[in-house]
């Protein structure tokens, strides 16, 4: 699809206002007032495989060992995605929550297959971030894009919304320490996720908190604070549940730590342009937070 993007600062109607920059603030998630057009998300959807062909040392499978769960990285090969990285909608609203310009961390698909998507556990994703790549502080947040429609029958992420600002050890709580080997595929496995949050402190947040499931039309865009606490169960329904997650970080709190792969920590740390949509690819969203 050809789009006329033009290179600018803020757009400042694209721009989340002080109410939502509360919001996140204090409930550790924010839907944007703006999603992307279908007509987007399904040039979105006709990238995706360039995500995975000839990169299947990137491509973490789920536990079937047939099904692909996720795909990591490729985002700077790809113009579609690169692009998409730099979109006002998500890379300014990204600078705006994290008070500093921000880079690309991580970039990811979580592809949730009909039938055979696999849980997530309960988990904050700082604590892989803190442990395995000896990012700073939490100064980074990540954005989701819904490639499908997200209902209550196809997996939705699951969020305790004000988790962020419990104090909560940032190692590893899963029942898993003795097990070797370490490998990246426990970052982003199901059962044996590396590090998880204690299921007695999920119980006490979300007797006080609640929970919240994410769901919503194709195109919706969520940010969510990286130490908010969030898990999503198994996709058994005949849907697949296809969510793109781009991870920014503050430039200021570059990784200390460059031992996992680049498709799971970006090499890249420069800053990045913001880029305006075109109109057409942009429209406005309906609440769906419940
Ligand atoms: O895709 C999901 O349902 C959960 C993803 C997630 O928790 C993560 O990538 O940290």
């Amino acid at each position: 699809m050809h789009r006329k993007h033009k290179m600018t600062t803020a757009n400042n109607h694209l721009s989340l206002s002080q109410s939502d920059l509360l919001q996140f603030a204090n409930r550790g998630l924010l839907l944007h007032r703006w999603k992307f057009a279908p007509r987007y998300v399904d040039e979105l959807l006709e990238h995706l495989p360039r995500l995975s062909i000839g990169r299947s040392e990137t491509v973490a499978m789920e536990s079937d060992g047939e099904t692909a769960r996720a795909f990591h990285g490729g985002q700077t090969d790809n113009h579609t995605f690169e692009q998409l990285t730099r979109l006002s909608v998500l890379l300014e609203a990204a600078q705006q929550i994290l008070r500093d310009r921000a880079y690309v961390y991580q970039f990811k698909v979580n592809l949730k297959s009909a039938f055979a998507g696999d849980a997530w556990p309960w988990h904050q994703d700082y604590s892989f971030w803190a442990n395995e790549d000896g990012m700073p502080i939490s100064r980074a947040l990540t954005a989701a894009v819904f490639l499908d429609e997200v209902s209550e029958f196809n997996g939705p992420m699951y969020f305790i919304p004000c988790s962020h600002r419990a104090q909560l050890p940032n190692g590893r709580t899963a029942p898993t320490v003795a097990e070797p080997p370490v490998t990246w595929q426990r970052h982003v496995g199901s059962t044996d996720l590396s590090y998880q949050t204690d299921r007695n402190k999920v119980t006490e947040l979300a007797a006080v908190h609640g929970l919240v499931a994410a769901k919503g039309p194709r195109g919706t865009i969520l940010f969510f604070d990286s130490k908010i606490v969030h898990a999503s169960p198994a996709n058994v329904s005949p849907m697949s549940r296809r969510i793109l997650f781009i991870t920014y970080n503050s430039i200021t709190n570059r990784p200390t730590t460059l031992r996992r792969p680049a498709f799971l920590v970006n090499r890249d740390m420069r800053t990045l342009d913001v880029v305006e949509p075109h109109p057409e690819i942009i429209e406005p969203a309906s609440d769906f937070l419940e």
